[in-house]
């Protein structure tokens, strides 16, 4: 335990209890303990967190050689005049960012100023960031990198449940699940501790590649990719005509179901065979064992959601599961399986483009009512929704779009898709200003960067997976120089003209301010207090204040009803389709992106610890062995992933665990390593998903030039 983030002044390792708080990376947050002092940090999971139960990746288990990282931020930097980032003291740094977003809102208007957030900023972090946006700058532009990540999973399910929480049910069901269908995840290398859940279930794994997670599979269906949705359709299909369907539950449960089947009627089995590469006997053996099952689950992950029809994808394995009778039935059910580490919070917030806190809308005059009277401002005075991510990098430093930008938890220069493109828009800017804690791609962009505090110096709370509401703990004082977010943001809005107490430095005071904003919303933590927390009381949200009481939190979200008005969840009625680009006799195969275990994300954060980036040194493409004959690709030798959007420079890894047809490139990787240089702009109608998951590609070997 220890005291908040902002009571400074160092502590020797002899003060230094133990701190229990949580690891900085994925979605699945798990526990661990702190020991140690600067310099000397020690980490090692909780034995009883009941997500990790004493588990933790390599990432885990390395995260403190990142409090001291070689490269650390520790000083404000500001680009010179000769074009070089020199170091500045806060007070000019903050001078010159507020000086220039007030000139340039003054001659612009409040949208030339924009902002970008992240789904690992703690609930605190993201509260404070959407406020300011819509407060202190008045700007509609902001939105964030889960619109990369959840987007699709939270459009499909806010359709079909009206509520959107990843899992609506606690991981440790998962233990007693008999067949779990896991539709584009790979946990075993991006959840690792989550496959002790697994153990019990059958799983079957739809994945184009023989993963880690497919290998533990009864089951691997091994789609083309993009193709998921005529396979969710096929399923679908053969649960209706081999008489699998749950009807009891879906007339007591569920609307639509008739449409749902007209959607898919006509994905016969064989129909889908000669789409997805899947055989039908495979199907049928998949459909048979989840509707044999006593227990099953239906999890997606980004693999069936990073598509430009990913919204569409979800809604039809959603329709799979409600056929079969699984969402809200104890011990049942459909999740998604969100990322970031505060994925779930961090899009319950306000960061999203047309979204206040709460999950409340900003197109809604009664939400936008009370979240005004919470800031204490006029309703009128909100801006209303902005462009999603993409769209909103795409028109930076255009004569429309924003000439400044803010980015707070991203590297768009390396994560975003077309990445060449967007880092030509970055440096388009009059402003890029970035609060970071390593000097990321995107930082060495930035005209202005500022350093700020990490996890493990820092108080606050983050939304795990399972939507547990979970305290951070800060274990170290920040360095000298170092200011949290929250400060950071205080002193810019200060400068901006608002009043000081509107934007608190403490995240108790801003948890206690979220909780007001977020009363009667559908992401309600009203009945959530640190005091809660810290006695180890577990709350998943919805968890209302109740008078007289303590509400209990609601770890199963549907078990009674759905969250729409009628209690029902919805079939949806989509339609196959194939991905923007399909290949071609130029570019003839499919390219996928995903991710590797010792990385994390574009590689910010991990490729600067030293065992991490021995584990996965450098981008890789993974080539089938007949593929990489047929092109003269060399194990090991170099090759160049093209697509007509751009190329990729990656090792060739020849692999059995590819389709003959498709290569997969992590994107952990920067410069002319970054696989968004391959990747297209095609985004989902529905969720603005870029599609990460496919594109129409070459290989071609390149010589060993240095
Ligand atoms: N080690 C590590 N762990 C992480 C992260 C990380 O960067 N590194 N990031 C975290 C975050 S933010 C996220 S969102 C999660 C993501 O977690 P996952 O969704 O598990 O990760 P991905 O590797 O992006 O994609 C999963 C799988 O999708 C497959 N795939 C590709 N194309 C298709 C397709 O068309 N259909 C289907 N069915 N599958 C396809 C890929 O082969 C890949 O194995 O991981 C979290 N955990
Ligand atoms: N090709 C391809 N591209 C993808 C994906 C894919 O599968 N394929 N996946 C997409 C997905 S799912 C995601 S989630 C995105 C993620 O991609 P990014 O948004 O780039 O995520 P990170 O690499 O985690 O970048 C976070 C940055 O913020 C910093 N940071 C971390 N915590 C904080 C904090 O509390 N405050 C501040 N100020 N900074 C902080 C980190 O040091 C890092 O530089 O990538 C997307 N891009
Ligand atoms: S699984 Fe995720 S939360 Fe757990 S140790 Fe690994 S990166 Fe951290
Ligand atoms: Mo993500």
């Amino acid at each position: 335990m220890s005291g908040e983030a902002g009571g400074r002044g160092p502590r020797t390792p002899a003060d230094l209890p133990e701190t229990t708080t949580h690891c900085p990376y994925c979605a699945l947050q798990c526990s661990t303990e702190l020991s140690g002092g600067p310099g000397r940090v020690g980490v090692r999971p909780s034995p009883d967190f009941p997500v990790n139960r004493g588990g933790l990746c390599q990432k885990g288990w390395t995260a403190p050689a990142l409090l001291g990282t070689p490269g650390r931020l520790l000083t404000p930097l500001v680009r010179g005049a000769d074009g070089v980032l020199a170091p500045a003291s806060w007070d000019d740094a903050l001078d010159l960012v507020a000086g220039r977003l007030r000139r340039t809102r003054e001659r612009y208007g409040a949208d030339a100023v924009a902002v970008f957030g992240g789904g690992g900023l703690t609930n605190e972090k993201a509260y404070t960031l959407g406020k300011f946006a819509r407060v202190a700058l008045g700007t509609s532009r902001i939105d964030y990198n889960g619109r990369f990540c959840m987007s699709s999973a939270a459009a499909a399910t806010l359709a079909a449940f009206g509520l959107d929480r990843g899992l609506p049910f606690p991981v440790t069901d998962l233990d007693d699940s008999d067949v779990v269908l896991l539709a584009g995840a790979n946990p075993a290398e991006t959840m690792p501790p989550l496959m002790r859940h697994l153990e019990r279930a059958d799983l079957v794994v739809v994945d184009p590649r023989r993963t880690r997670t497919a290998e533990r599979a009864a089951l691997h269906l091994q789609p083309v990719p993009g193709s998921d949705l005529a396979l969710a359709l096929g399923l679908l299909h053969l649960a209706v005509t081999e008489g699998l369907v749950d009807k009891e539950y879906v007339d007591a449960r569920t609307t639509g179901f008739e449409a749902a089947w007209e959607s898919c009627a006509a994905w016969w089995p064989e129909r889908v065979e000669a789409v997805t590469g899947v055989p039908v006997a495979d199907m049928r053996r998949a459909v048979r064992m989840l509707a044999g099952a006593r227990r099953a689950h239906v999890l997606t992950g980004r693999g069936a959601e990073q598509h430009s029809k990913g919204s569409d994808t979800v809604a039809a394995f959603i329709g799979l599961a409600l056929a079969l009778g699984l969402p809200g039935r104890a011990g049942s059910g459909f999740g998604t399986l969100t990322g970031q580490g505060n994925g779930q919070g961090g899009r319950e917030m306000g960061q999203k483009a047309d979204q206040l806190p709460g999950y409340r809308s900003l197109t809604d005059p009664a939400d936008r009512a009370h979240v005004a009277s919470v800031w204490g401002v006029d309703p009128d005075a909100l801006p209303g929704p902005g462009p999603s991510a993409y769209e909103l990098l795409d028109s930076l430093g255009t004569p429309e779009g924003p000439r400044a930008l803010l980015v707070f938890g991203s590297n768009p220069a390396v994560s975003a898709p077309r990445a060449a493109h967007v880092t030509e828009r970055l440096s388009a800017l009059d402003l890029l200003v970035v609060a970071d804690f390593v000097p990321s791609e995107t930082a060495a962009l930035a005209d202005v960067v500022l350093p700020v505090a990490q996890w493990a110096e820092e108080e606050g709370t983050l939304t795990g997976l399972e939507g547990r509401v979970l305290r951070r703990r800060a274990h170290l004082s920040p360095p000298p120089g170092v200011r949290t977010d929250l400060e950071l943001l205080h002193a810019l809005a200060v400068r901006l003209g608002q009043p000081p107490e509107r934007f608190p430095v403490r995240p108790r005071e801003v948890f206690d301010e979220l909780r007001r904003a977020s009363a009667g919303a559908p992401a309600d933590y009203s009945g959530i207090s640190y005091a809660r927390l810290d006695a180890g009381e577990a709350l998943h949200w919805p968890c209302p204040a109740v008078p007289g009481g303590d509400h209990p939190g609601t770890p199963r979200a549907f078990l009674d009803r759905f969250a729409h008005p009628d209690g029902r969840a919805r079939f949806a009625a989509v339609e196959h389709r194939p991905p923007a680009r399909e290949p071609d006799a130029g570019f003839p195969l499919y390219g996928t992106t995903g991710r590797v275990l010792a990385q994390y994300q574009s590689g910010a954060q991990t490729r600067r610890v030293p065992e991490l980036a021995e584990a996965a040194p450098e981008a890789f493409v993974e080539v089938h062995p007949d593929t990489a004959r047929r092109l003269g690709l060399a194990d090991g030798a170099l090759a160049e992933v093209e697509s007509v959007h751009g190329s990729t420079r990656a090792r060739v890894r020849v692999t059995r665990t590819a389709r003959e047809d498709t290569v997969f490139v992590p994107f952990h990787y920067p410069g002319a390593a970054r696989a968004n240089l391959f990747t297209g702009d095609a985004l989902d109608p529905r969720s603005r998903m870029p599609e990460f998951k496919v594109s129409a590609v070459r290989v071609t070997p390149v010589g060993e030039r240095s």
